[in-house]
């Protein structure tokens, strides 16, 4: 929308709040059709803004789209370099991709990439992953530990446990944790983490932990084949959460975290983690590029792998796979 029009149209409603315009007015007001006044109306509801139109009456503004800004993300962060750069857009393709290239281009650790709405969102495996505009936290952050490569998934599972704290910490909600990467509230997905690597055989560049969170979606905003198996925290909670505060406590336990596996390695970590993880001890499938393995999970080992007893007794190493629990 022309930034005139738009301006002129938001004006127009801000001295007569909570009141109704009707179609007339406004293409008077602003010197366009009526047509023209639908299609201003219908961008700014792309744009987050929730307007009621009733016939006869008009036009009426509901509630504003609840933007967030690298300001407000920097402003009472407590950490010493998680966050210390930001790169904010109001709409990327995907955070991760831009990182990828600041990563490449050398950006320090810490640094991380934020975006009010994703177009081209990714899960695992070229998975899509569903991020709609002023909703959620979708971010890319760039560590550069000096760790194997190999040792790498063990920050996707530093990263969960510094978001379930946050989650904890700023709305009350007890997530859990299915194994590696998906945090669950009642069974249902609300963060996705996808860590990938720039490295060479023996030495890592830089990892780069990409993680969605699903904030503030009514339950209108998930597409029909996500609405069963997906939820965001204000649905949980019934009411709206201030993402700025819950992505600063995010990157305060991520680095409290990162700082303590520097430190001392995986161990506390790992311990932390099953605290919170449901897969554990629990009857599961597998689901491997190579196939299906049924069984009992019966923990992880020091590298973050998943340790899988099939029914026949043999103990399986699982390194990547999408898990389904099964009743116990
Ligand atoms: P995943 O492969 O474990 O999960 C992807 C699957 O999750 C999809 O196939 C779909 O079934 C489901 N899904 C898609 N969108 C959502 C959603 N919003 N909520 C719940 N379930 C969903 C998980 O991959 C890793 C996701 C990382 C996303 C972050 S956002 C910031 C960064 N940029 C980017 O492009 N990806 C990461």
């Amino acid at each position: 929308m022309q930034t005139e029009i738009r301006k002129k149209l938001l004006e127009l409603f801000s001295h007569s709040e909570s009141e109704y315009i009707s179609g007339q007015k406004i293409s008077e007001k602003l010197g366009c059709s009526r047509t023209a006044v639908w299609k201003h109306i219908e961008d700014l509801r792309s744009e987050g803004y929730e307007v009621n139109a009733v016939r006869k009456l008009g036009y009426q503004i509901i509630s504003k789209p609840d933007k967030i800004s690298a300001n407000e993300i920097q402003l009472g962060l407590q950490t010493k370099s998680l966050g210390s750069k930001i790169y904010f857009e109001d709409t990327l393709p995907s955070t991760q991709k831009l990182a990828h290239r600041y990563a490449y281009e050398n950006a320090p650790e810490g640094t991380i990439v934020v975006t009010e709405e994703q177009t081209e969102g990714r899960g695992r495996l070229d998975r899509k992953w569903h991020s709609p505009k002023y909703t959620g936290i979708w971010m890319s952050l760039i560590l550069r530990p000096n760790i194997p490569p190999m040792n790498a998934p063990q920050l996707t599972l530093l990263a969960a446990v510094g978001v379930v704290r946050a989650i904890q910490e700023v709305t009350g909600i007890e997530p859990d944790i299915k194994w590696p990467n998906d945090i669950l509230v009642s069974g249902k997905k609300v963060v996705g983490i996808l860590t990938e690597l720039q490295a060479e055989s023996d030495r890592i560049n830089s990892v780069i932990i990409g993680i969605g969170v699903n904030v503030n979606q009514s339950i209108d905003q998930f597409p029909d084949s996500l609405k069963e198996i997906a939820t965001s925290l204000a649905i949980i909670n019934g009411e709206k959460i201030d993402r700025a505060l819950l992505l600063q406590q995010m990157l305060f336990h991520i680095e409290k975290l990162y700082y303590t596996y520097l430190d001392n390695g995986f161990n506390v970590i790992k311990l932390l983690w099953e605290s919170y993880a449901v897969t554990i001890g629990q009857q599961i499938v597998a689901r491997t590029l190579q196939g299906s393995i049924k069984g009992r999970a019966l923990g992880i080992t020091d590298e973050g792998v998943l340790r899988l007893q099939s029914d026949d007794g043999e103990v399986h190493l699982i390194y990547s796979a999408d898990i389904e629990l099964l009743p116990n």
